[in-house]
């Protein structure tokens, strides 16, 4: 049952970021928070490794098989269109939606794929194509952290994009497609984009976190869910 006043709807909520950026541990936090609080709330995560387009993922990440990078890319996308009319319903039934990454990741990620040479494998517009239309978060928080903090917290792991070079491509094409949203929030679907300098104490970040969300969960969103990077509603 929602907790919404009126006939508002429940807002959904991305947590995007770099690796090592405490983006897991902070989405599931803020997600207990919510259910501790009274608040309806479902902790949503990609790529959903559980699907069978998710196991395909999962296997490419651990480097396990190899696939063409536009398959692949493509693949990341239909993931999360598996879950799109799900979370829809869930915002319009009134409960929150929480999640770890979404299609920020899918352009960043992609578009910072280079050849030997160096040169971009796909091109930025490509990579966003397939997402267009997505259900559009009300709020992307993303977690920040430099290259010399991540080493700090003791590097990064053995999948596939775990490597310093990328990493650092990939922090610029977030701050680029921030920097995108912020200047066209109402084209984007009315996504606000905030960055959270996530290399900070665990604590204070998650303070932070909380202070944004707890407004909007309590207040309700109105109007329909928007669409990814599109003008409709
Ligand atoms: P995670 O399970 O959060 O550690 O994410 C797995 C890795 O996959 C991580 O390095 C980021 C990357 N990733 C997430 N979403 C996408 C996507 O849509 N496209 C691509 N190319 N990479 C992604």
């Amino acid at each position: 049952m929602s907790t919404l006043p009126g006939k508002k709807r429940a807002p959904f909520i991305v947590i995007e970021g770099l690796d090592r950026s405490g983006k897991t541990t902070q989405t599931s936090k803020l997600h207990s928070r919510l259910t501790e609080n009274g608040i309806d709330a479902t902790l949503v995560k990609f790529p959903d490794r559980t699907t069978a387009i998710g196991k395909m993922i999962d296997s490419y990440l651990r480097s396990t098989s190899e696939l063409d990078d536009h398959a692949i890319h493509l693949l990341f996308s239909a993931n999360r269109w598996e879950l799109a009319t799900t979370i829809e319903k869930l915002l319009l039934a009134g409960t929150a939606v929480v999640c770890d990454r979404y299609a920020f990741s899918g352009i960043a990620f992609s578009a910072s794929k280079v050849d030997s040479t160096g040169a971009p494998l796909l091109p930025f517009e490509w990579c966003r194509d397939p997402d267009v239309g997505l259900p559009a978060p009300d709020l992307v928080l993303f977690f920040d952290i430099t290259p010399e903090k991540a080493r700090e917290r003791g590097g990064y792991g053995e999948e596939r994009y775990e490597k310093e070079e990328m990493q650092l491509r990939v922090r610029n094409f977030f701050r680029r497609i921030g920097e995108e949203m912020d200047g066209e929030a109402q084209s984007a679907g009315g996504t606000r984009w905030i960055s959270i300098d996530a290399g900070r104490e665990r604590e204070e970040v998650e303070h932070d976190v909380w202070g944004l969300v707890e407004p909007l969960v309590t207040r309700g969103v109105d109007g329909p869910v928007g669409k990814l990077w599109t003008k409709d509603p």
